[in-house]
């Protein structure tokens, strides 16, 4: 049989690929090495180019053909970017929110609701607490609709340090005392550490917000409490970082994370962020967490509020937070996307007709 038949090449092609493929695989064992290496020195970064500059001469130099060039070097870029994809994998494997650290959901117990029990659930009330009558007049409203879980932001942090900045303590007070006339629980934004402890005596779940997701002093401080946590994603933040923000929480031993996607920034002016709805099967994929979705502050657009909410709930969200006001129109923040009482109440009987159901079934 001469050497030049074809399947006698492709024998030969086929024992030269498992020898790349066993070559490949060792390289790649060792790389997980030096990744591992890597993450015990501070400051050293898994992607070095000098490196990979070093290797890729290191081979021209030896280089002789008939591959051009150019091709080698291409084949050893996917080659060095296929091993920092494994060590970045490595690394979030090893991440205590990860969905490889624990298989099963996470139940965030919220008074006795389990936030990821795959029951969808509604996080309503004003953006700011005002007074108590407003406060009292929403929670009422909900409270009749089903609703269990109150929010509404006493501290504020507003992008003009000359608007309102929220009632602060007093804010909390006229929460916790509602929630204890309603029976509902209070999801509340908390601003600074040194507030984490005065918060516990007033809210239910400590929220975290947009612009202080990469606080990693705040996040440290919740973390050490145990009181649930909704985290909001960053105005600008990967879902990686998201995802990084919530090991800070967790690394301090409290578990009971919901993660919130509240839109990002985009150069998209249509709405007031931009929804990404993907991230919401991503993250219930890379971690174990509920998954919630600001439907107000993602889109800003009172129109929007009912299609991209039960876009959320079909694409896996565990709950839907939005916006309600008495008079929206006098609103001291985010006046233009509050809903107004009766719109809150349209927008619950579109998303969750089962929620009348047990109404009516119980009147
Ligand atoms: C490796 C991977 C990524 C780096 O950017 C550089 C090189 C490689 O695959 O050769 C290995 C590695 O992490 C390293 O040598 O530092």
């Amino acid at each position: 049989m001469s050497r030049n038949e074809l399947p006698d090449l492709r024998e030969e092609v086929d024992e030269i690929n498992l020898q790349i493929l066993s070559l490949l695989n060792k390289r790649a064992e060792i790389v997980q090495e030096i990744g591992e290496q890597k993450k015990k020195g501070v400051g050293v970064n898994r992607y070095d180019p000098v490196r990979e500059r070093e290797s890729l001469d290191l081979l021209m130099k030896h280089h002789e053909g008939p591959f051009e060039a150019s091709t080698i070097q291409h084949i050893f870029k996917e080659i060095f970017k296929a091993s920092l994809e494994l060590q970045e994998d490595d690394n979030r494997k090893a991440l205590l929110v990860s969905r490889k650290a624990q298989p099963d959901n996470t139940l965030v117990d919220v008074n006795g609701v389990k936030v990821g029990d795959g029951e969808q659930r509604f996080i309503m009330g004003p953006c700011a607490v005002e007074s108590y009558e407003q406060v009292k007049e929403v929670a009422l409203s909900l409270k009749d609709q089903g609703l269990t879980m109150l929010r509404g932001g006493a501290f504020k942090p507003r992008s003009s340090p000359y608007d309102f900045q929220g009632l602060g303590e007093e804010g909390l007070k006229i929460l916790k005392d509602v929630a204890d006339e309603t029976g509902m629980s209070v999801v509340s934004e908390i601003l600074t550490p040194q507030d984490v402890e005065k918060a516990l005596d007033y809210v239910d779940v400590i929220q975290i917000g947009a612009r202080n997701m990469q606080n990693f002093e705040l996040l440290k401080a919740v973390g050490r409490v145990n009181k649930p946590v909704l985290l909001k994603r960053g105005l600008s933040a990967t879902i990686d970082e998201f995802i990084n923000a919530a090991e800070y929480i967790m690394s301090q031993g409290n578990d009971q994370i919901m993660l919130c996607e509240r839109g990002i920034r985009t150069y998209e002016k249509a709405t007031r962020n931009t929804l990404d709805i993907s991230a919401v099967p991503i993250l219930k994929k890379e971690t174990h967490l509920p998954v919630i979705v600001d439907v107000t502050h993602s889109t800003g657009r009172k129109d929007l509020l009912v299609p991209t909410a039960k876009a959320a709930l079909a694409i896996g969200a565990d709950a839907i937070m939005a916006e309600v006001h008495p008079d929206p129109a006098v609103a001291l923040s985010d006046s233009a996307q509050q809903m107004n009482i009766p719109e809150s109440q349209e927008f619950l009987k579109e998303l969750n007709p089962s929620l009348n159901l047990n109404l009516a079934k119980s009147m």
